[in-house]
């Protein structure tokens, strides 16, 4: 590849990609494309880290590179392709299992234990040791920097660990990658509970706006999201974290500043202020949707068939790498 430095980042089809997905991971990815060269996954051996019904499945992965597509990934400009079709991934990740990972760094990690809740024990294998797989997607391909929401940062960090405990042992095989969070928008909350994050498999669909839901349904997902006490229109994460969410999901969505809606909106209440957003939010979905009608399942086979090929390349270079200095070939 070029001069220009890799950007790798990934999805998993666990459930209907949210605008928490979308402003706080994809719209990046979008602007990060002139300037450097861009890997981006439809990351599916991590969606079966929890059950999943198989045809559910092979219509998220589509779904998602549709999605991609829409928001504006080229994939004349980045590669787009499916994790599972480029094998070196799980072999990578077999590798730092064993060389360079710790069972006490996994334990650490904060997702495992917001998803296993209380039945560590009784969850799978997969979803414990998937920072692994994750560490090995990033370094397969000397990416530099990671774009990532705020809740991936300590995935990226730990993969960062593993890159450099391999590198101390068997010499500089891998680049040490970086990741970049966004400051606004990194961490869009649930709906229904302002201290939860919004997620693609949250169990209740009221918590998420789902980039594929109809524009009507948003609408009341937004008219019953929860608010704080108190009816002032400010920006005030600490003392009105539910307000503070709609606010930035307002403009993440709308590009008007959160200064200029507290003005817009000063002397009026909480019903004005979500009837524009749930306005807002209708009309994203709407011209999203129009585009994503456009690209056939055929397309989108095709486009990851393509990446499939280019993303190969490399991986099978660096793997081979891997291979020789841990002295299995
Ligand atoms: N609520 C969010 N706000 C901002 N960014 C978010 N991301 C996810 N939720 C939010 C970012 O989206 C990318 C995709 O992540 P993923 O699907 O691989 O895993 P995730 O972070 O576990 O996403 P979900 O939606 O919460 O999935 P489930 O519910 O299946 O676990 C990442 O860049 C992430 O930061």
């Amino acid at each position: 590849m070029s001069h220009k430095k890799t950007i790798f980042s990934g999805i998993k089809p666990s459930g209907d990609l949210t605008i928490g997905n979308y402003i706080g991971a994809i719209t990046q990815w979008v602007e990060m494309q002139e300037e450097y060269n861009c890997i981006f996954s439809v990351v599916d051996y991590h969606a079966i880290t929890v059950k999943q019904k198989p045809e559910d499945l092979r219509r998220r992965i589509l779904d998602i590179t549709k999605i991609y597509l829409a928001s504006g990934i080229d994939p004349k400009k980045s590669i787009v392709f499916q994790q599972s079709a480029v094998p070196a991934h799980t072999e990578l990740g077999w590798v730092l299992n064993c060389c360079g990972t710790y069972i006490s760094d996994l334990k650490r990690m904060i997702q495992f234990k917001e998803k296993a809740g209380d039945k560590q024990d009784a969850v799978s294998v997969g979803l414990f040791d998937y920072p692994v797989l994750m560490a090995a997607d990033i370094i397969l391909y000397d990416t530099q920097i990671v774009p990532v929401g705020e809740d991936q940062k300590q995935h990226v960090e730990l993969a960062r660990d593993i890159a450099k405990r391999f590198n101390n042992q068997y010499g500089p095989v891998f680049v040490i990658p970086e990741a970049l969070i966004k400051k606004e928008g990194a961490r869009i909350m649930s709906l229904s509970d302002p201290m939860k994050k919004m997620a693609k498999s949250d169990d209740n669909p009221v918590g998420f706006i789902a980039l594929l839901d109809s524009p009507e349904v948003a609408r009341k997902k937004i008219m019953k999201a929860v608010t704080d006490s108190g009816s002032e229109i400010i920006y005030d994460p600490k003392n009105k974290p539910a307000l503070a969410n709609l606010l930035t999901i307002h403009s993440s969505l709308s590009g008007e500043s959160i200064k200029s809606l507290e003005k817009k909106f000063a002397g009026r209440g909480y019903g004005d202020f979500k009837k524009e957003l749930a306005e807002v939010v209708a009309v994203f979905l709407t011209d999203f949707q129009k585009k994503f009608n456009k690209i056939s399942d055929a397309d989108a086979k095709k486009i990851l068939e393509n990446g499939r090929k280019q993303a190969t390349k490399l991986a099978d270079a660096k793997m081979e790498k891997v291979r020789k200095v841990i002295g299995v070939r």
